[in-house]
């Protein structure tokens, strides 16, 4: 049974860029956003899930190559999983616009993307994509086609997908039997420990720990046997699982990673009930930051119009009373507004310029990324405002 810990209110569909009309705004779609936890198998998820077929259409609007932090991090994970293992063919759940793929020969590669917009990208560079959900029935005509497969990898995806069980007993059957599935998303012990409560959206269903992979893929004769921490997404893990009865055994860092999620109170209903008590400070902290700011005359803007601010903007209403804009470097976005708040976005060329006193790091995850690209900002005074780890100003280069 899932005990509800944290309630972050109404909240719109974290993608859902608003095009501006003359008219008036069309209503949006909104649903309550509910954590919880279940004891039985560990799993954080949220409390009801939207609908996948309004979520991943063909106007999604993430791109992974966007950032240049993604873009080396993926080749990095590519050449390393090639070497470790070998693959004689790979397939990538949840290709977005080929940032993974691209480190592949194209004939030992399969791509599935259900966002038809995305998979165009990939297919018109003559990847092997299939537009189509994840699931047993792909899983099946996948086989008729291709050999089973060695390397199957998948970030930022399965987190995304509500129907873990269908998407693990598919990845079962096109899996070989040497064959090891990796997959990445942010890290639950991550999350609570930095306070980053935005990672909670409609399209975040879950944020794993080894506690719950562990369990879950159990059930669909799979075995978690190894793990990776990464930096990308403010704090992410690999998880490294493959056939039950497969060689591979369980390693020390994994077994090391085990115990500290248990001494940290992954396992414990209590801790995340004290996480959204700080989340609670975090919001009135965050506000009162903005009063202070905006009484005194000073131009605040945010950087990166994230599906994680779409959260931070909409739990603490914050729009336009506080922010004057967005900026963000992706080309489908700028000319919207943001989902729920309404925040218009434009590009940094256009917004980031001498005006601005401060800006709120919407994309908080590449922190390093821009304050190396805007140091400029930084000495001639301007300040950027973050809310991970906690609620600060940041003023300096390091
Ligand atoms: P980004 C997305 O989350 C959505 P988001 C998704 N659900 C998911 O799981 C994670 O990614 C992994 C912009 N930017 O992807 C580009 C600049 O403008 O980190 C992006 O719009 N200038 C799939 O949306 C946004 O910020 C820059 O210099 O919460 C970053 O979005 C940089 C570096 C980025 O997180």
């Amino acid at each position: 049974m899932k005990k509800k810990f944290l309630d972050l209110g109404m909240q719109p569909i974290a993608n859902s860029f608003v095009k501006k009309t003359k008219k008036k705004v069309k209503k949006e779609f909104f649903y309550n956003l509910k954590i919880g936890y279940n004891e039985k198998n560990h799993l954080v998820s949220l409390m009801k899930h939207v609908n996948p077929k309004i979520q991943y259409t063909d106007k999604y609007a993430h791109r992974a190559s966007e950032s240049k932090t993604m873009r080396e991090a993926f080749q990095k994970v590519a050449n390393k999983l090639k070497n470790r293992f070998k693959p004689s063919l790979t397939m990538e759940i949840g290709s977005n616009d080929g940032v993974f793929i691209k480190n592949f020969d194209k004939k030992k590669i399969v791509a599935i993307e259900p966002c038809k917009n995305l998979a165009k990208i990939t297919k018109s560079k003559n990847f092997n994509t299939y537009a189509e959900f994840w699931n047993r029935k792909l899983a099946k005509k996948i086989l008729k086609k291709e050999k089973k497969i060695d390397l199957i990898f998948s970030a930022n995806t399965i987190s995304h997908i509500p129907d873990l069980k269908e998407t693990f007993d598919a990845i079962e059957i096109v899996l070989s039997s040497k064959g090891v599935l990796v997959i990445e998303d942010p890290y639950l012990k991550t999350v609570i420990k930095s306070n980053s409560y935005d990672q909670f959206y409609d399209e975040h269903v879950y944020v794993f720990s080894l506690l719950s992979i562990s369990k879950v893929v159990e059930d669909s004769k799979l075995r978690l046997f190894d793990c990776e921490k990464s930096e990308t997404h403010g704090g992410s893990m690999k998880y490294f699982i493959c056939k039950k009865n497969s060689k591979y055994k369980n390693t020390i860092r994994y077994k090391k990673l085990m115990k500290s999620e248990i001494n940290f109170g992954l396992n414990k209903l209590k801790t995340y009930k004290n996480f959204s008590f700080r989340v609670k400070q975090s919001k009135i902290k965050l506000i009162n930051l903005l009063k202070k700011l905006k009484n005194k005359n000073k131009k605040i803007i945010s950087y990166g119009a994230t599906y994680k601010s779409t959260t931070v903007f909409n739990y603490c209403k914050v729009g336009k009373n506080y922010l004057d804009y967005v900026v963000d470097t992706t080309k489908n976005k700028q000319g919207k507004l943001t989902p729920g708040q309404h925040i218009p976005i434009i590009s940094p060329e256009k917004g980031f310029n001498s005006s601005v006193d401060y800006a709120f790091l919407g994309a908080w995850n590449f922190k390093k990324e821009i304050i190396n690209k805007e140091k400029e900002f930084i000495k001639r005074g301007g300040k950027f405002i973050t809310h991970v780890p906690k609620v600060m100003i940041i003023d300096k280069l390091k």
